[in-house]
């Protein structure tokens, strides 16, 4: 009777245990879960919306600029910059050909054209102001029928 009763105390014992065990590792489990939910939570909403506001908010287009050296980088760059909701321009002086990224919903690609021509500069769209032409120095005087967009290569292709 003693060990009848020993025995199923031990077994009791070690039914609690198993139970207490069994919830301790679906608690540790859960916590886990939650966890690494969290972690995933973080990363889905930290870096994609970054990167969709980005692509929302910013347009890249490229276009054939005329020009011939350093000083009409600046020039076409300050002016192509100068238009509110451009973020980043730059010109390619081999290429012809600028890069511009900007925000749609202040500004639109043919106000960057304009700005452009205004600074003496020729685009694929808007014929250069004459009258800044007249004004930039003499290594800026560009040709007017320089080929825009050019590969960059043309120098190095020998035919
Ligand atoms: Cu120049």
């Amino acid at each position: 009777m003693n060990f009848l009763n020993k025995n199923q105390e031990h077994k009791n014992n070690n039914a609690i245990n198993v139970s207490k065990k069994a919830i301790l590792s679906v608690a540790v489990i859960a916590v886990l879960g939650v966890t690494a939910c969290k972690n995933e939570a973080k990363q889905e909403t930290t870096t994609p919306s970054t990167e969709m506001s980005k692509d929302m908010a910013f347009t890249d287009v490229s276009f054939g600029v005329r020009g011939n050296c350093g000083m009409c980088k600046k020039t076409i760059e300050k002016a192509a910059n100068g238009v509110e909701g451009v973020a980043k321009a730059t010109w390619d002086v081999d290429k012809k050909k600028i890069d511009v990224s900007f925000d749609d919903t202040k500004t639109d690609v043919m106000a960057i054209h304009h700005a452009i021509a205004a600074s003496g500069y020729d685009t694929e769209k808007v014929t250069g102001s004459e009258v800044a032409y007249k004004n930039l120095p003499d290594c800026c005087k560009y040709d007017h029928s320089m080929m825009m967009n050019q590969s960059g290569e043309i120098k190095a292709e020998v035919h």
